[in-house]
């Protein structure tokens, strides 16, 4: 190992610094105090100091926040201090039955003030920090025992790894971690479009994904935080922070985010003006909220009134009022998707809701479905807020009729028959007949829409039609239709039908990318679509790619070039791609400017590389590609232009002389990290 001089040390703590108050900049205040070019620049002065020096590196350096590899499970950890659950108030009535309550448990007091937050609807954490360094992070769980996701909280950017300096040696901080609502409806989108099951809110969101195995899926779903209570034992005598509003500023010295829309309170009057004025005002905020917490300000007080069994006696959520409402299933209908999904949901007596009449309700999936264990002809509880579709949230088995039926979900395809499966490990049904007509009229409107083929005309009404009378079999069928055989379409007249063909024609002119896009292969958004075909300028390329090929993409992770693989070795696919070539449909890039333009944004431009040894599982030949693809240089000898050597075992020469000029080593691993 090369030996660490004084100044390469100071660089490195220097650079964690700067590093650290960059991203504290921009993740916690939201006030970056630098380019981002000049962030990544720092950054990656880092990592290669890290990757020279090893044993410079520390797991609270802001390099060390995804980890390599996915846990196998999580482990089971016991709260120090237990994690309450919060009364609930659902209006301002039942807000002063509970002040009365406390009022009498402590009669002596006359002077008490209220410290109002936001309830941030996402999933309570628990985060443990020793001598100023993140050591746990874990879920509430059941308030006793909660499950260690360090390594996912550890992905969290305005989770600070260390804390600003003189913190407590000990120090438990507990807060909220949720999904910003566009970031929610971004990866539903996503997931939409790769054909996964929904989330249905922005908790379940937050939930599901800090109970990821892999980290590295946990750091692409940009999760955010809000403190709002800290424990440091032996503190109980209250020196550091009497009230909880000094808790929360605290909290936000030692380098947390805390919600700025706090407000003391000294009477109910003015709780209520608060929770007037966020019912509506939240509606504007980048997250959602679903109630007020009120909290007594004295920690003095609060340690007086104490806990019941489950809640503390000097904190009250004030709910605002639920978006849910009782209902009645009167059947359950199955939808089938262009991925084959099978989707039940539930026919409703309909209701007002949000703002909105709802009469339908997803009921996700058949895990979904054996856990409610629905009846039809049972009374549910169905919640709309905003944006999200309408779901049953409960059934309420007390109210359920005599001689209802359970309802099951279907054995066979129920546009086809034949029969579904249910993969091991998923949650979703489906229906794998590639000529079923809801996949066909699924796939066909996919082709048609917007960021597709933009088939104007071709909605889903034509699609279902054509599908019934058997007119196209195929996205290629398409392009053989004439104006003629359009005709026996109900309200098609020739003019209509002329256009659509003239609509269908104009599309051969749309670029590969969108094509690919709508083959509809699971997991190729028209983002990874445009990823992939500038590294894959036409489909002969990108059929013969082997998964490890399409993975070297950027931004292209296993399970996507797993899925694009699969796609083009099925027969099916591959004669529909020739079908789609005799009709002159663009397969292949237009050699553009814009394509030149992406090789400079590539991860690895205008660095130069150098291979030696043996790697771990590439061969140096497939290093190289690469490295290539990414937009790298590799050259055999290491010169003062050299910028990574990357490192095998047995390395021999190269090496010396790498350590030499002082140029920054990679393993194996770390390249691919970098690429
Ligand atoms: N404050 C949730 N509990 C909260 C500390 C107490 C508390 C919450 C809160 C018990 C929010 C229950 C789970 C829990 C830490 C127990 C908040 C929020 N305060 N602002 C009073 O914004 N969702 N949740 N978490 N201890």
């Amino acid at each position: 190992m090369e030996p660490i001089t004084p100044q390469i040390e100071q660089r490195v703590q220097e650079l964690r610094q700067l590093v650290e108050k960059a991203s504290y900049a921009y993740y916690v205040l939201d006030n970056p105090m630098m380019e981002d070019a000049v962030y990544d620049r720092l950054y990656r002065e880092l990592q290669a100091l890290e990757s020279a020096y090893p044993q410079l590196l520390t797991p609270e350096s802001p390099t060390q926040r995804v980890g390599e590899r996915p846990a196998a499970n999580f482990t089971s950890v016991r709260h120090k201090v237990p994690l309450y659950s919060l009364e609930n108030a659902f209006n301002l009535e039942e807000f002063a039955a509970w002040q009365e309550r406390w009022r009498r448990q402590a009669p002596g007091i006359n002077e008490f003030e209220y410290v109002c937050e936001l309830k941030i609807d996402g999933s309570s954490l628990a985060l443990t920090y020793e001598n100023g360094i993140l050591v746990r992070g874990a879920t509430r769980g059941d308030g006793t025992m909660g499950e260690d996701i360090t390594q996912n909280v550890r992905t969290i950017r305005s989770i600070p790894l260390r804390l600003a300096a003189d913190a407590p040696t000990m120090v438990e901080v507990r807060g909220e971690a949720f999904l910003p609502l566009d970031v929610f409806a971004q990866s539903n989108r996503e997931r939409e479009q790769a054909g996964e099951a929904l989330f249905a809110n922005p908790r379940n969101a937050a939930a599901g994904t800090l109970r990821q195995l892999d980290s590295r899926k946990v750091a692409k779903r940009k999760l955010d935080f809000f403190a709002y209570t800290l424990h440091i034992p032996g503190q109980e005598d209250l020196a550091v922070a009497p009230t909880q509003w000094e808790s929360l500023e605290l909290l936000q010295k030692l380098g947390f985010r805390v919600n700025p829309h706090r407000q003391l309170c000294p009477s109910v009057a003015e709780v209520q003006a608060y929770y007037d004025r966020w019912n509506t005002e939240r509606l504007s905020l980048a997250y959602m909220t679903d109630g007020v917490v009120v909290k007594i300000n004295s920690l003095k007080l609060q340690a007086e009134l104490g806990f019941t069994q489950k809640f503390p006696r000097w904190a009250v959520a004030l709910k605002y009022p639920a978006e849910e409402a009782p209902t009645k299933v009167v059947g359950v209908t199955v939808q089938v998707g262009r991925t084959g999904a099978l989707t039940p949901v539930a026919e409703l007596q309909p209701v007002q809701l949000a703002g909105t009449t709802v009469s339908r309700a997803s009921l996700h999936n058949s895990d979904r479905l054996t856990q409610l264990d629905l009846h039809i002809g049972d009374t549910v509880i169905v919640r709309k807020a905003g944006e999200i579709i309408p779901e049953v949230v409960r059934v309420l088995p007390e109210l359920r009729p005599a001689h209802a039926q359970r309802f099951q979900m279907p054995s066979v395809c129920p546009e086809c028959q034949q029969p579904v499966i249910r993969p091991t490990g998923e949650a979703v049904t489906r229906c794998i007949n590639s000529s079923c007509p809801a996949i066909l009229r699924g796939a066909l409107i996919h082709w048609a829409s917007r960021e597709a083929l933009d088939i104007n005309g071709l909605g889903d009404k034509l699609v279902l039609q054509m599908v019934d009378k058997k007119l196209v079999q195929s996205v290629a069928d398409l392009y053989e239709l004439t104006a003629n055989s359009l005709l026996s379409l109900e309200r098609m007249g020739k003019k209509l039908a002329e256009k659509l063909i003239g609509a269908i024609a104009e599309s051969k002119t749309q670029p590969w990318e969108r094509v690919l896009y709508g083959l509809g292969i699971r997991h190729v958004g028209s983002v990874n679509a445009q990823l992939l075909t500038q590294k894959f300028p036409n489909v002969e390329a990108i059929a013969a790619a082997s998964p490890a090929q399409i993975e070297a993409v950027y931004g292209i992770g296993p399970e996507i070039a797993q899925a694009v693989h699969q796609w083009f070795q099925l027969p099916a696919n591959q004669s529909l791609i020739e079908r789609l070539q005799a009709t002159g449909i663009q397969l292949a890039s237009q050699e553009t400017a814009a394509n030149q333009a992406g090789e400079k944004n590539l991860p690895l431009a205008g660095k130069i590389f150098v291979v030696t040894g043996t790697l771990p599982t590439l061969k140096r030949d497939e290093a190289k590609a690469l490295i290539q693809k990414a937009g790298g240089k590799v050259t055999d000898s290491v010169s003062a232009k050299t910028n990574y050597l990357v490192v095998g075992e047995d390395a021999g020469s190269k090496l010396k002389k790498a350590q030499q000029l002082g140029i920054a080593q990679l393993t194996e691993a770390q390249l691919l990290e970098m690429l």
